[in-house]
């Protein structure tokens, strides 16, 4: 057991297993709810990634910052998100996070410390930028996650931004989320290094690759990047390798992928592999797991029932700002 991981108590660890089953059931009845055609507009899931959204964000404060990507929905609900805002916001109702303007992609609530989601690549990183230099000029020692994909992370703005972040040792933890296609391209022939965390090299900042299916891993290495950032010694980029199960939005056909290798990362399945670790610690029994998928079942399916009999925006709504501030 990792040094980090009995600092985890056994009701932190069931907590954490409860958050990725709640991420993953969430987007499950996205996609059944999408394919009935009810919800308008794209939808990016981040099924297989749980383990990267609730070991990045939980632990974080309230206070703290993030800005997600399009496949942020685990990141948002770990944030604080209520779900039913979220279900409202797809499903274009007045409830929703973003007024019901943006669909999955503007999500955000700046109370929660969620920068709204944003469907321009790269944008995260300017983002978290500009937030980092205000907590750092008010000195209330907040911290900013800012997420990317392994695609996104050949983009020029996240260089630009990286670098201005360790000249100023501003408080940022840069998570790239290496699920090993941007698209249909894969990271292997979009990027010439093996690990993209190499890269913080170059910037004079640590960077770190992590085993991104692996819950307890990914908390630890984060919580070491927050703290250095909170004490003033600037940012850490953390990869986080791990794959998505579904195609990049609902609806991709996914031909250039084998289904061989789908099924080989499935057994990797990071919800699986933290119940077999509590199971083994002790901490966690197949009924008591069963229950909390039973509960997280009903949480969900409450949430989404919530939102669906919301009321759609009236036309003057049009003029309003949807963005919760
Ligand atoms: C500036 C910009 N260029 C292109 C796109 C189109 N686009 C949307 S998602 C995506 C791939 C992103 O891949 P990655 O960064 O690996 O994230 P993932 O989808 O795998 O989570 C592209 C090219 C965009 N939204 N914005
Ligand atoms: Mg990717």
């Amino acid at each position: 057991m990792a040094a980090q991981e009995k600092e985890l108590t056994n009701e932190q660890l069931l907590e954490m297993y409860r958050k990725m089953l709640l991420v993953r059931t969430f987007e499950e009845k996205c996609a059944a709810e999408f394919a009935k055609g009810v919800m308008p507009g794209f939808v990016h899931l981040s099924v297989g990634q749980e383990a990267t959204a609730v070991g990045t964000v939980y632990g974080l404060r309230k206070d703290d910052f993030i800005s997600a990507t399009h496949r942020g929905h685990g990141c948002l609900i770990v944030k604080g998100m209520p779900m039913r805002k979220m279900f409202a916001e797809m499903l274009g109702r007045k409830t929703g996070a973003c007024g019901g303007k943006g669909c999955s992609f503007h999500m955000g609530n700046l109370s929660l410390g969620i920068y709204e989601i944003n469907g321009i690549l790269g944008s995260s990183t300017p983002i978290a930028t500009g937030s980092a230099l205000a907590m750092k000029k008010a000195g209330t020692e907040q911290v900013h996650l800012a997420y990317f994909g392994d695609g996104q992370s050949n983009l020029g703005s996240i260089h630009e931004g990286m670098n201005f972040a360790a000249i100023h040792k501003l408080p940022i933890v840069y998570i790239c989320e290496n699920n090993l296609y941007g698209i249909s391209m894969r990271q292997t022939d979009a990027t010439a290094i093996e690990d993209i965390a190499d890269r913080a090299t170059a910037y004079g900042f640590p960077g770190v690759a992590v085993d991104g299916n692996d819950v307890i891993a990914v908390y630890e290495v984060t919580q070491e990047a927050v703290k250095r950032a909170r004490k003033g010694n600037g940012p850490t980029l953390i990869e986080c390798k791990t794959y998505r199960w579904r195609g990049h939005f609902e609806g991709d056909p996914t031909v250039y992928r084998s289904e061989k290798e789908v099924e080989e990362w499935k057994k990797k399945c990071p919800i699986k592999r933290l119940k077999e670790r509590l199971v083994g610690l002790g901490i966690l029994t197949e009924e008591m797991s069963d229950r909390i998928i039973k509960e997280v079942e009903q949480e969900v399916e409450e949430a989404y029932q919530q939102a669906w009999n919301d009321p759609m925006p009236a036309p003057e709504d049009a003029l309003i700002l949807g963005f919760a501030r």
